[in-house]
């Protein structure tokens, strides 16, 4: 019928092959997702870094940043520039979603875990929910689970240099695994919460979530 060698009934190394391919196997990126499937959805990949926000770009000096830990912890705390700086320090490398379509890939951030941060203020057994709140009045929530995710850190650094401030420097959120709304720029609170809260653009039509694998762009009203 045909004389291409890769057709006709699957042999052991085809087989084992295609498991390959669907497990990603011999891939040499950071993600453990097939290649294929780095790329999310209805997005486009860019190698440029666009700015996004409300239009204002608070000028904060490291001097005069805090960042403040309230609500449904045990220790909360008010940490100036130094306190923060003495805090776990890791790196993190992942990929920006957006949800204006535009994926960034490899980033590396510097900063503090959220997982660390969680170590320090002890969120109460009845929290669930994260509100970020913002120098520039932005807010933004998050399940506390997607909060404390893995890869999911404070950052001040980004490619090894400190944060431009119209990316959200001296320090901003980072939820890799989430739509890019939801790691606000220029943080300034953090509270932890028993009830959710919606943000800026959750109370504007998007999504509460923001899943880009599922494409949780718009909430469905
Ligand atoms: N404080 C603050 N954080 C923010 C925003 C904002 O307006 N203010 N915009 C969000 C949106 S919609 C996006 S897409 C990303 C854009 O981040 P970037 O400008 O670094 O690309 O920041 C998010 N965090
Ligand atoms: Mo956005």
């Amino acid at each position: 019928m045909t004389d291409d060698p890769g057709a006709g009934a699957p042999t052991k190394l085809t087989a084992s092959k295609q498991r390959w391919a669907q497990e990603g196997r011999f891939l040499t990126g950071h993600t453990a997702r097939p290649e294929a499937e780095r790329l999310p959805p209805g997005q486009h990949l860019v190698t440029n870094w666009p700015v996004l926000d409300l239009g204002m770009h608070p000028d904060i000096p490291a001097s005069r940043w805090r960042l403040e830990v309230f609500g449904a912890v045990d220790k909360p705390v008010l940490w100036d520039w130094a306190g923060f700086q003495a805090l776990p320090q890791t790196r993190a490398v992942s990929d920006i979603h957006c949800v204006t379509t535009w994926s960034r890939y490899d980033n590396a951030w510097d900063g503090v875990l959220t997982r660390d941060l969680l170590q320090a203020v002890s969120p109460r057994a009845d929290a669930r929910h994260v509100v970020l709140q913002s120098y520039d009045g932005y807010t933004t929530n998050l399940p506390l689970a997607d909060f404390a995710a893995e890869g999911a850190v404070l950052a001040h650094r980004w490619q090894g240099a400190p944060l431009d401030q119209v990316h959200g420097g001296p320090v901003r959120l980072v939820v890799p695994h989430l739509y890019f709304w939801k790691s606000a720029k220029w943080l300034q609170r953090i509270e932890f919460r028993t009830e959710d809260r919606p943000g800026f653009w959750e109370v504007r039509g998007y999504h509460n979530r923001g899943d880009p694998w599922a494409e949780q762009r718009y909430s469905e009203e």
